[in-house]
């Protein structure tokens, strides 16, 4: 009964908490006017970061300036975006599948040497198994891996290795392995399973496939995090139901004071593989922990954890409590030395256990609901506290003996936030050197400090100013659903192009000149090759017929920067868009006789109007050239 209590105080307390703080107090006009300054980017100029920010089950990516916290652009990853053409042409639909939707939680940003290299961002999709690689080169998605095999829920994830070999991945859910194997819930102990991803990825091209995996008994995996220097090789993920139940998970995996955190040897893992101690299931192979030791140790972390982070230094690995209220501190150096002694309580599986007072630093006490650690490099930690409302400031070990005695004297700041901060970012926090300065609280509630909007209401995003001993509150600013994790990249670390290239355009049905487009038929198959330019297409005529498999290349031959065109084609949901120097294609087959207009979608001149042409769909045997027509009309 006991956690249920628990757990109903904590709703009350979410429910409760917010109206406890509201407006700022105590802020003087000269500090407003600081906070304004620090935060305005004033028109014409430019923000000084990147903030990548995941979109949730909106499926996308967005990005926004810092420090103006303004929207930029939504990058379209999981789900059709008609804004940039996204899921209209045929490259997108490929990559989107059978899916319209995702669930992105947690961006990547690429790394070397445990530094951005401004080359990708990856994403994960927790609802249908994938991961999506951006390329910065022009912020657009270019790969959709999945769903990845024997893995459900794909929530642990995207987490980078530090020179990009790998993006690391954990299950949210297990089910009976591999996929499509039916058995009775009841049974969820004997029959279920959960697993660990490497997902490789091509140094050069950034292609993903899946490497292998790590069968894990059916606890469900949390957050992770990857090590560095000291802890290269090694990733970290919290679990949060070592109870395995199957079912009101709410009261049932919460029964222990400890769930089992995974501590994974993802190099072990890769040379086990090499060396054949593997076993395929459904074209990965699979390794099972029990039979390679080495690979996979567990570690208790206390209770129902949350994030698991690894600071700068690679040292101290923090997990977030939950449902305690502290932070549990990690000595990598520690679990180094329990696993090289064997110092062990026991084994779950065939799987080691370290002893938690082996390896555990200390318990930090940051208060209630404690979700999420980054760092800023001068060896401080800021946590997210759901339940408190508030991010935690509070300094990373080594810590002298008073404060060894004491952990409250290592908490050194809160600056509240609203509300129930989920997950929060320091800028570069997860590299070997952080940028600092800018923390952003990611808040699952709004709770109306902004206008109205009616019964849903957006999430909130805080701009807090971290170069100070005391953390500042700067700006706060409204996003789509809803930013989980994001990312920070300083906008000098990467260089997006701003046209495609004419003669890097490699598409065969790229057309430059008007003499090179115009309308083909080959049996039912009627080809259209489009050029557009300031403001036509060319041909702006294309015939067929009903019954025709239709296909459209449109390439826009413009070599400046955001001369976009769009080809929106009336009652046939198609609406494509062109950045200048691409084309791309789609493909339809014709239903109904008419004549259907097709415009630019794009404001792209004073006589954008004017771009436009028709499609003539005749009946079958009617039209200029009797049943065989196929015509480009060309001025
Ligand atoms: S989880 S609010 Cu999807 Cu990143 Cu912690
Ligand atoms: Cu092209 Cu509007």
């Amino acid at each position: 009964m006991k956690p249920t209590i628990t757990l109903n105080a904590i709703a009350l307390v979410v429910a409760l908490g917010f109206t406890s703080c509201g407006k700022q107090t105590g802020t003087s006009q000269a500090e407003r006017t600081a906070n304004a300054v620090a935060s305005y980017v004033a028109p014409g100029e430019k923000d000084e970061y990147y903030l990548f920010y995941s979109g949730g089950h909106s499926g996308q990516v967005y990005v926004a300036g810092i420090p103006s916290l303004r929207h930029i652009s939504t990058i379209p990853v999981f789900a059709p975006y008609p804004a940039t053409g996204y899921g209209f042409d045929e490259e997108s639909k490929k990559m989107l599948g059978d899916f319209s939707w995702g669930d992105v939680h947690h961006p990547a940003l690429s790394q070397t040497n445990s530094k951005y290299d401004g080359r990708w961002l990856f994403v994960n999709d927790n609802a249908n198994n994938r991961i999506a690689r951006i390329d910065l080169h022009d912020f657009k998605t270019h790969q959709i891996l999945g769903p990845i095999p024997n893995s459900i829920g794909n929530h642990g994830s995207s987490f980078i290795t530090e020179n990009s070999e790998y993006i690391l991945c954990a299950t949210r859910f297990s089910v009976p392995l591999p996929k499509g194997r039916v058995a009775d819930p009841k049974d969820y102990e004997k029959e279920f399973n959960g697993m660990v991803s490497g997902i490789k990825v091509d140094p050069k091209t950034g292609e993903m496939k899946v490497g292998w995996q790590i069968l894990t008994p059916p606890f469900d995996w949390d957050l992770g995090s990857t090590g560095k220097r000291p802890s290269s090789g090694w990733a970290f993920w919290t679990s949060y139901n070592t109870e395995m139940a199957h079912d009101t998970l709410e009261v049932n995996s919460t029964q222990k004071d400890r769930d089992l955190a995974a501590v994974v040897n993802w190099r072990a893992a890769e040379e086990a593989v090499a060396d054949g101690k593997a076993e395929m299931m459904d074209g990965v192979p699979i390794i099972d922990p029990a039979r390679v030791p080495g690979v996979l140790y567990f570690v208790p972390i206390g209770k129902s954890p949350h994030g698991m982070d690894v600071d700068p230094t690679g040292k101290w690995i923090v997990a977030g409590g939950k449902l305690q209220p502290a932070t549990t501190v990690l000595n990598f150096e520690k679990v180094q030395a329990a696993i090289n002694n064997k110092t062990f309580e026991g084994e779950f599986r065939g799987v080691p256990i370290l002893k938690y007072e082996a390896v555990v630093e200390g318990e930090v006490p940051v208060g209630l609901g404690p979700l999420h650690t980054q760092y800023d490099g001068k060896g401080n930690a800021y946590t997210s506290m759901f339940i408190d409302s508030c991010i935690v400031k509070w300094k990373l070990p080594p810590w002298t003996d008073e404060e060894k005695k004491d952990l409250t004297k290592v908490v050194l700041d809160k600056v509240p936030a609203h509300f129930s901060t989920g997950h929060l970012v320091v800028a570069g926090s997860d590299t070997a050197q952080p940028y600092g300065k800018w923390c952003v609280a990611m808040n699952k509630l709004s709770a109306g400090r902004h206008i109205n909007v009616g019964p849903s209401q957006p999430e909130s995003s805080q701009l807090i100013d971290i170069s100070g001993e005391k953390m500042k509150m700067i700006a706060e600013a409204y996003t789509e659903p809803e930013p989980h994790f994001a990312q920070i990249l300083k906008v000098s670390d990467v260089q997006p192009t701003e046209v495609y290239p004419k003669d890097e355009n490699k598409d065969p049905n790229a057309v430059w000149e008007k003499a090179q487009g115009g309308v083909t038929r080959n049996g039912n198959q009627v080809v259209a090759k489009l050029m557009a330019i300031r403001s036509r297409f060319n041909p702006d005529r294309i015939d067929a017929q009903v019954g025709d498999e239709l296909t459209v290349h449109v390439t826009n031959v413009e070599q400046t920067r955001d001369m976009i065109h769009g080809f929106g084609l009336i009652e046939h949901n198609i609406n494509m868009v062109m950045d200048p120097g691409e084309t791309k294609t789609f493909h339809i087959k014709l239903t109904k006789p008419g004549v259907f207009p097709f415009y630019c979608t794009n404001f792209c001149s004073a006589l954008h109007q004017e771009m436009q042409g028709y499609l003539v769909v005749w009946k079958p045997g009617e039209g200029p050239s009797g049943a065989s027509g196929a015509v480009g009309g060309t001025k």
